[in-house]
């Protein structure tokens, strides 16, 4: 059976109402990543980085998984166990439609990270930077989010099962961020089927031997069916 990878970027969750970053009128057009997303921005204006995130944490609450949430969730179903979902998204939406396990590697908005020992726990709608960890309480609760500079969660897995996939597919991501733009090369390397689904071709885009062009919510599904 043939085992399969699928990256997700911000396309994916576009259709669903969520800003993607690098759209005209995306995030960074509207925020300066300087400033809301590295660990030098955060120790700058930490309530600049906090009041950010509530911003966004409150926007995914307000929306729904779309169709293409629902038929990577629905494949993982079908393929039990073969299919591996990595997000670099850090809304739930993968979850709320159903898929059973989602690696976040660059963090999710429904978790607080303790900046002095590492323990993270659901984070409340509205967080203040300095919130106390519920388990060290030190005054240094921080979204548990992967900004540039940081390590992504979960790498070593990742390759691992980059090592093993059949097939490689990255959906609505603009391949300018390593080290996700650097899957599709890891995956071709050990063999594996590289499709590509977006809008238009990705910064990596030439990496990839199949190309599936349209809204996710129409290509992911018809790949899917
Ligand atoms: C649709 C659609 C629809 C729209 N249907 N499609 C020089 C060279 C190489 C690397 C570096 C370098 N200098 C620094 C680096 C490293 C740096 C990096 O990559 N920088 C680049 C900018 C050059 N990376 C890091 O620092 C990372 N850490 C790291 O490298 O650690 C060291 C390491 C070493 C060895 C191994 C492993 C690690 C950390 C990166 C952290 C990224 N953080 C962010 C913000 C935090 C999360 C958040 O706030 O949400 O993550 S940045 C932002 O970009 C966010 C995203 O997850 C990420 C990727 O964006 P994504 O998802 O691709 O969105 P867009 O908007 O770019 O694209 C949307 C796409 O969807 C487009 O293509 C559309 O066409 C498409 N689309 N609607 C289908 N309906």
């Amino acid at each position: 059976m043939s085992k399969i990878i699928i990256l997700t970027g911000a396309g994916i969750s576009a259709e669903s109402g969520i800003e993607t970053f690098r759209a005209e009128d995306g995030l960074w057009a509207q925020h300066r990543v300087e400033d809301v997303a590295t660990p030098e921005g955060f120790a700058r204006d930490p309530n600049l980085v906090v009041d950010f995130y509530n911003a966004r944490r409150k926007q995914a609450s307000e929306v729904m998984p779309n169709a293409a949430h629902k038929a990577l969730a629905k494949l993982q179903k079908d393929y039990d166990g073969q299919v591996v979902i990595v997000t670099q998204n850090v809304d739930d939406l993968h979850e709320q439609g159903g898929a059973s396990e989602v690696m976040h590697m660059h963090g999710a908005l429904n978790s607080a990270l303790c900046a002095a020992c590492d323990h993270r726990w659901p984070a409340p709608m509205v967080m203040a930077p300095g919130d106390p960890c519920p388990k060290c309480r030190a005054p240094a609760a921080r979204p548990d989010i992967v900004w540039f500079g940081e390590m992504p969660y979960d790498m070593e897995l990742i390759f691992d099962h980059l090592a093993e996939a059949d097939i490689f597919a990255a959906i609505g991501t603009s391949g300018n961020v390593y080290p996700a733009a650097g899957f599709v090369a890891d995956a071709r390397r050990n063999g594996a089927h590289t499709i590509e689904m977006n809008l238009e071709r990705s910064a990596v885009g030439n990496q990839f031997a199949e190309h599936r062009t349209g809204p996710a919510t129409r290509i992911v599904t018809d790949w899917v069916e």
